[in-house]
């Protein structure tokens, strides 16, 4: 029996270490999750029943050992190597050009070939592997001593705690970055939140913090990543003769290698590579700071060799960086289409991500108080890709004395009415509606926009002035306008005032769509408009739809049910719709497709619990379809409740009333045999 049991831990540790090898290094798992923890716990159950057979390498030990008292050092065996940055195409250019006259390349006619690899915004760290197994592993320190993190290595499922295959070096040094993914990044950050610790500012800050904790299961906890980029000592056995080539055979070893990294020649292929990862950065799950170039064939590195410790065959072409540190001269308030309250940064001019930015957002009163922002504070702000830039935090030390903290006004700053703040809710909203200055500039701007009304020439500038020099009140005002009163304004000509009442005179001609869309009903965009159009077909039917009646129709759930019926159950909503179409904006109803049968016209259903081959907004759909109304909840009126898995208190009601129980079988019958008729 013992010796069947041996036999077992040994396959299920080789298996293991397959299904690993598949998951992180190969980026293509070959089975799910739930199967890999129902290898390892078999593992775990028979080690606890032999614990003679417990090995250091054995994929139940990543974790175990005791938190420890402080880091010792390690001498790394090789020095861990430097970068030269370069910050412009010049700069590359200078580089290829210094590397090809030491090579003695000719300038013109031939390039040298290069491993291109993003460079990872993680932490360096240093494995050592003898005789195949994880010996230690520490951080690059100076370059030449680190810290030893073994324990919390360890803990890494990336990496290895013991190479594959036979061919490997006796001593082998893998160098290569701790990352931290950004989706793991976020999760972490929300559970810390949830259990009042700190959060994390970046995925690098959140890596290194995670790398240097001194209890291994906190570092387990944590969603860490490793790559692969480079080889110190090697000894007893060789390694092969390119960059490329070294990372290909690493990969064998079991060890991850980025995927993005590719061959290229010359400066221009380094260049169009740069630009190809750049493109792509946002979408990848990793922050990288910009690319790294490195001579192809090791001969050739090693004939260029060093400048102190940065190697002249290597060099890293940076981004432009993501954060900088600015001063916070004031913080304004926006209020927006809703009467949402944004806070803003006011910054002095800081060139951040490609751009000069002078505003960034604070987004409202709970992170203002999170991060501690106070006026005159140095901040950290961050503009990445396309997003709206924001504020990260705030450097404590250099906090100026008597810095006060900062909150939101109690009073609308446009208009003087009160802010109110919503329990469960982190946005505080002016109450004022269309008597605040603000909410109307945005509401005439979303009306006029090119999705909605989409009136040519009526731009957010004019619409300010326009609401400035109270020329305009209400939405229907902006179809009174006077030629003679619009050339009066500044910056509009005669011409371009004839153009806008063109513009404006065309636009009254729309869809039902496009007009429901332009109200600026919260939560609903343009895809429920579409849908709320075609649903009822006029204009009256949306607007004396009930809650009821606008949940059955597919995509609204509740709250946007609510927010259409507070809308238009306001008398100064339904004046403008009456004032607009008096003026003239006008569009065809749409025809509601009632030519298809409707086998279950006026029967009620309500779905309930898990559905195996569908969900249940399908089902909804389905049932839609053929005419039923779905309602959320079971009553006597109720005709049907379907019931799925773990169907919880509707399925027990619909049983007391004595409702039609289908279970998903009958509900397929029932739709196939409807369809048919
Ligand atoms: C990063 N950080 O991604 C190197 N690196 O090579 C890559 N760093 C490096 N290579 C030699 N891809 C020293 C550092």
């Amino acid at each position: 029996m013992a010796v069947a049991d041996k036999e077992r831990v040994l396959k299920l540790r080789e298996e293991i270490n397959y299904h690993n090898y598949r998951y992180y290094v190969l980026d293509d798992p070959e089975i799910p999750d739930s199967e890999y923890d129902r290898l390892l716990r078999e593992l775990q159950a028979l080690e606890e029943k032999h614990p003679e057979l417990i090995t250091n390498d054995s994929p139940t030990q990543r974790v175990g050992a005791q938190p420890l008292a402080s880091f010792s050092e390690i001498k790394h065996l090789q020095p861990m190597l430097s970068l030269n940055n370069a910050f412009s195409d010049e700069e590359v250019l200078d580089f290829v050009r210094r590397a090809k006259e030491k090579l003695q390349y000719d300038q013109v006619s031939s390039e040298i070939v290069y491993a291109a690899e993003p460079k990872l915004d993680g932490l360096a760290i240093s494995l050592l592997y003898e005789n195949g197994q994880l010996i230690r592993g520490a951080t690059r320190g100076d370059g030449v001593t680190g810290e030893d993190v073994t324990q919390n290595v360890r803990t890494i499922d990336a990496i290895p705690l013991k190479l594959m295959g036979e061919q490997f070096p006796s001593r082998l040094e893998v160098r290569g970055e701790v990352v931290m993914t950004k989706s793991g990044f976020n999760k972490l950050n929300e559970i810390q939140r949830d259990k009042g610790e700190k959060v994390f500012a970046n995925p690098r800050n959140a890596a290194a913090g995670s790398l240097r904790q001194l209890d291994p299961k906190v570092t387990a906890t944590r969603p860490l990543m490793f790559y692969s980029y480079a080889v110190g000592l090697v000894e007893g056995g060789s390694i092969p003769d390119t960059q490329t080539a070294v990372l290909a055979r690493l990969k064998d070893w079991g060890l991850p290698v980025n995927s993005e990294i590719k061959q290229v020649q010359g400066a221009s292929g380094c260049l169009e590579y740069y630009n190809e990862i750049g493109a792509k950065r946002d979408q990848l799950d990793y922050d990288i700071d910009g690319v790294v170039y490195k001579v192809d064939k090791l001969v050739e590195q090693e004939e260029l060799g060093f400048v102190s410790r940065a190697p002249r065959w290597a060099i890293a072409h940076k981004f432009a960086a993501q954060e900088e540190m600015t001063r916070l001269l004031a913080i304004d308030i926006q209020v927006g289409r809703t009467g949402a309250l944004t806070p803003v940064a006011r910054l002095e001019p800081v060139f951040v991500g490609g751009v000069t930015v002078t505003n960034a957002t604070l987004h409202n009163q709970d992170e203002i108080e999170r991060k501690d922002i106070r006026v005159g504070d140095t901040v950290i702000v961050r503009r990445a890709g396309d997003v709206i830039p924001e504020v990260v935090s705030s450097i404590k030390a250099k906090r100026k004395k008597g810095a006060r903290k900062f909150k939101l006004p109690t009073q609308c700053p446009v208009c003087g009415s009160e802010v109110i703040r919503l329990e469960n809710e982190a946005v505080s909203r002016c109450t004022g509606g269309l008597f605040c200055d603000a909410q109307r500039k945005e509401s005439i701007k979303h009306f006029a926009s090119r999705k909605a009304m989409d009136i040519e020439g009526l731009g957010d500038k004019l619409v300010e002035q326009l609401v400035d020099a109270d020329m305009v009140h209400d939405l229907s005002d902006i179809f009174h306008l006077e030629l003679s009163k619009l050339a009066g304004l500044d910056r509009m000509a005669e011409k371009s005032a004839k153009n806008l009442l063109d513009a404006l005179e065309k636009s009254k001609s729309t869809t039902l769509d496009r007009f429901i869309f332009s109200l600026g009903i919260r939560q609903v965009g343009e895809t429920t408009a579409k849908t709320l159009a075609q649903y009822f077909g006029s204009l009256p039917a949306v607007m004396s739809a009930s809650e009821e009646a606008l949940i059955d129709v597919p995509d609204v759930g509740p709250v946007v049910a609510e927010s259409i019926v507070h809308f238009f159950n306001e008398p100064h909503n339904t004046a403008v719709i009456k004032k607009l179409q008096a003026a003239g904006v006008h569009w065809d109803d749409v025809e509601v497709d009632k030519s298809k049968p409707q086998p279950l016209a006026d029967q009620i259903f309500v779905v309930t619990g898990t559905l195996s081959t569908m969900s249940r907004d399908e089902a909804k759909q389905a049932l839609q379809a053929l005419g039923a109304k779905v309602t959320g909840s079971v009553s006597k009126k109720t005709d049907y409740v379907v019931v799925g898995e773990n169907p919880g208190s509707k399925a027990t009601k619909a049983e007391a009333l004595g409702i039609t129980i289908l279970d998903e079988d009958s509900l397929h019958a029932l739709l196939t045999n409807s369809a048919a008729k």
